[in-house]
């Protein structure tokens, strides 16, 4: 994930992007993606920029933007759900039991946890937690577009309902920008562009408006952690603000890589749909802070984990490709993917940062695994997290459109972490990883530390599945797939729902009573996808954000 540094290094597509709204909002004609349509009246527009003069602002004859969803639908290449031509009775009978999980799990969310965060699934109840700032409902949100595609029309509907009826952004919390982002705004916008169902926007972009105080820092990096209640109106822009922190654990006061890099797919969907290029410019971090990240010295190359939004500079040189840094990088490839190719920035970025990861930070297990270390101020951690095991498909992904030179190096480099990730499944007892694995010490792809012996549900390693099949069509990935769901339904299932496990080293494992929200956006998702025709949710219209979510790739030219 890396938005905000796309931006800093990329000011080109967000410029063509600016122009294009701004043109949009003038209404000079209808820009490519944006056209006038009787039901598309798209909120935001009343919190453009505003005269500061105390003069009576002048009468706003500008007609209000729209965003011609019809004309968005038609523009894709393939049918959202696919075509569905014959295909083997296995192939669909496993896609259907994944579709029974998926049901199973919402159905005991809705019986017991409805409007809470997440089910706990053992003793019957809801989780509210700390994360969301006083939002309800992640389940329901990041359910939404896996409901819609798995064709569960009527819960697809409940889940609807419920954000009509319930779903409530008057609320008062320190909620985490990052959280909030990929949870949430990613759901609710890929729901809107999979249905044309105008509430989903609306809420999406209500919300975004709530997340801007958080770049209110001297570089315009934001920080992590957002009150969406305490409010008033800058006068300015006329947009409510909050207050906003850094995370009390991160040191010194900073941002982190994976957070304020993992914005920016988003925010450009919420100017793409609203008109406004607020989201857009402060995702791209235009302002003081451009071009902070090309600016500031990278150790080998390597982007460490946490910096400074007040000076720009990194706090301490600990880089990872797992947890922390993670989706800076997946959204650096992501936004050039969604720019149609035309972020060139973004896509040198990512170039970059994979090649100095190749040449400090890929290894080679005494066993002939192939893993990513962890680096901390020059010394490599031989430890891979589970969070890590999603760059097996965002490195496929990458390799598709690499150089010649590179391509064939990538694949390969891909196909090898996605087995590493598969060998750290099958070395435990229950055939599910454990949080993370280390190869020191004789140990090969296995957690070493009790503390790292548990697993949540999540779904980094089945998303490299899906994406190496899809480029690949070796069956292999199909079957370490259906290994998952196996080991799923054996240790995880329970009475009431999906637990998460505290050791994944015991054949009767302890649950940990929680059912992950991202359980049913991602790990189910992926799942179900891997089992689908490749025409549905096509690599060739959409990009999925770090949540799984889907958002359209811009295939239109942003000049107007
Ligand atoms: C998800 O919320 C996202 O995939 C995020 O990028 C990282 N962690 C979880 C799932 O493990």
């Amino acid at each position: 994930p890396a938005a905000a540094e796309s931006r800093h290094a990329s000011p080109a597509a967000p410029r063509r992007l600016r122009e294009k709204l701004r043109t949009a909002a003038r209404m000079a004609g209808p820009p490519a993606r944006t056209a006038p349509s009787s039901r598309q009246q798209v909120q935001g527009s009343e919190s453009r920029a505003q005269p500061a003069s105390g003069a009576p602002p002048a009468r706003d004859t500008r007609a209000p933007f729209r965003f011609d969803y019809e004309r968005f639908r038609r523009s894709l290449r393939h049918p959202v759900r696919g075509r569905r031509p014959g295909e083997d009775p296995e192939t669909r009978a496993r896609r259907m039991k994944i579709k029974e999980m998926m049901k199973f799990a919402w159905d005991n969310y809705k019986q017991y946890a409805l409007g809470k965060n997440e089910l706990r699934p053992l003793t019957k109840n809801g989780h509210i937690g700390n994360m969301f700032g006083g939002l309800r409902g992640a389940t329901v949100i990041d359910a939404l577009d896996t409901l819609y595609i798995m064709e569960l029309e009527e819960e697809f509907q409940e889940a609807k309902q419920w954000v009509e009826k319930s779903f409530d952004l008057n609320v008062n919390g320190e909620a985490s920008l990052f959280e909030v982002n990929i949870r949430y705004i990613g759901g609710l916008l890929a729901t809107y562009y999979l249905t044309g169902e105008e509430v989903f926007k609306n809420k999406a972009l209500e919300l975004g408006k709530k997340l801007l105080p958080a770049f209110n820092t001297p570089t315009g990096i934001p920080r992590g952690v957002i009150n969406l209640g305490r409010q008033g109106t800058c006068p300015q822009q006329h947009f409510l603000y909050g207050m906003s922190w850094s995370w009390g654990w991160a040191s010194a006061g900073s941002s982190i890589l994976a957070e304020f890099g993992t914005l920016h797919l988003e925010f450009l969907h919420l100017s793409e749909l609203s008109g406004n290029p607020v989201f857009a410019e402060k995702a791209s971090n235009p302002q003081p802070g451009l071009q902070v990240l090309n600016r500031v010295e990278k150790p080998q190359g390597l982007y460490p984990n946490f910096l400074s939004p007040v000076t720009g500079s990194w706090v301490q040189h600990h880089v990872s490709i797992g947890g922390l840094g993670d989706s800076f990088y997946e959204y650096l490839i992501k936004s050039w993917l969604m720019s149609d190719k035309k972020d060139s920035e973004a896509k040198k970025m990512y170039d970059d940062a994979l090649e100095a990861i190749e040449k400090h930070l890929v290894k080679k297990s005494a066993g002939g695994l192939t893993y990513i270390a962890e680096w901390r101020g020059g010394i490599l951690d031989h430890k891979m997290g589970h969070l890590a095991c999603f760059s097996g498909g965002m490195i496929a992904l990458g390799a598709e459109h690499a150089p010649e030179e590179r391509r064939q190096r990538h694949r390969e480099l891909a196909a090898e972490i996605t087995s590493t990730c598969h060998e750290s499944y099958t070395r435990s007892d229950t055939k599910l990883g454990p949080e993370a694995f280390r190869f020191d010490a004789g140990s090969e792809a296995m957690a070493t530390r009790l503390s790292e012996r548990y697993y949540i549900l999540r779904p980094e390693v089945v998303e490299s599945y899906m994406y190496l099949w899809r480029l690949t069509h070796d069956p292999k990935y199909r079957h370490w797939g259906w290994e998952v769901v196996q080991a799923l339904e054996k240790h995880c299932r329970v009475e009431a729902g999906f637990s998460g496990i505290r050791d994944v080293y015991t054949t009767t494992p302890t649950h940990d009573n929680m059912q992950q929200s991202f359980f049913l956006a991602e790990t189910l998702k992926y799942l179900y996808l891997l089992f689908c025709e490749d025409d549905v949710l096509s690599l060739e219209d959409w990009v999925f954000n770090t949540e799984a979510h889907p958002l359209p790739i811009n295939h239109t030219d942003f000049k107007a």
